[in-house]
């Protein structure tokens, strides 16, 4: 725990203590969502901030259209369909083999204490890396005018962590359990409303330093285009539910550009 005391505040974040564990654990039950504020240190997010600057010149950098459903359209239901409806997002992206490898995110994405404090927030029996050596850990920026469009997540759960917030904007809003994928409910109507703008989502302030994990399946969620010169600057810590599991190639090829 040594190292990590460096880039984690672990007084205000004990990552191994049952009481907080709980308590963690319940946020997420109620909410769907938990954030820790203040779960970096001061000087990690200085240090990491310098690193995803340095690192930027080598993002990838896509404009997707795709539904919220991040599917193929249905043409049975029309073009003007909430199914069928063309969405944009907007990001920069780098990969962990671009991530240096004494990197603080390096630090606490391999930690076994912080996969442990995360497994048993999420319910998980364990937390496993990526397969493939460019989706564990990603650094995403969104610079001025850069969005992430209304979506629900292919993976269960998402782990990040905001380094740097822009002047304006950059605001995550979701909808919590407006779809149930397992019980095969899309919920169009709900999902219409959100997406047109009738029904108000809850935002979440979100801090540089704080840690979220969220439960993106069956809660629609995007993320308000960057207003200002200053970019939003975010990590990505990516875990699977099983071992030995790569990202699709075809995901690879539209975040990435690339397999390997
Ligand atoms: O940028 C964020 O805060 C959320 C990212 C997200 O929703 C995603 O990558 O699916
Ligand atoms: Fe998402």
């Amino acid at each position: 725990m040594k190292a990590l005391a460096r880039v984690i505040d672990l007084e205000a974040c004990p990552l191994d203590d049952e009481a907080f564990i709980a308590s963690c654990r319940q946020k997420m039950a109620d909410d769907g969502v938990l954030t820790l504020p203040g779960f970096l240190t001061a000087q990690a997010i200085n240090t990491l901030i310098s690193e995803a600057k340095a690192n930027y010149a080598d993002a990838f950098h896509t404009n997707t259209s795709h539904n919220v459903y991040l599917t193929e359209p249905n043409l049975d239901l029309g073009d003007d369909h909430i199914f069928n409806r063309q969405i944009t997002s907007s990001k920069g992206c780098i990969t962990t083999d671009q991530i240096q490898a004494d990197s603080g995110l390096k630090l606490i994405y391999g930690s076994v204490p912080f996969r442990q404090f995360a497994a048993a927030v999420l319910g998980e029996a364990r937390l496993y890396e990526y397969a493939d050596p460019l989706s564990s850990i990603n650094v995403h920026y969104a610079e001025e005018g850069k969005e992430l469009g209304w979506h629900f997540d292919n993976s269960a759960f998402a782990i990040t962590l905001l380094l740097q917030a822009p002047e304006d904007g950059g605001i995550f809003e979701y909808v919590k359990n407006l779809r149930d994928t397992e019980g095969g409910n899309m919920n169009f109507a709900g999902v219409a409303d959100v997406v047109d703008g009738r029904r108000e989502p809850t935002s979440l302030n979100i801090e540089p330093g704080t840690l979220v994990l969220f439960r993106g399946r069956n809660s629609i969620h995007r993320v308000t285009p960057t207003i200002g010169k200053k970019r939003r600057i975010l990590a990505v810590l990516a875990y699977n539910q099983k071992p030995g599991i790569a990202l699709s190639e075809a995901a690879r090829m539209t975040f990435f550009g690339r397999l390997d």
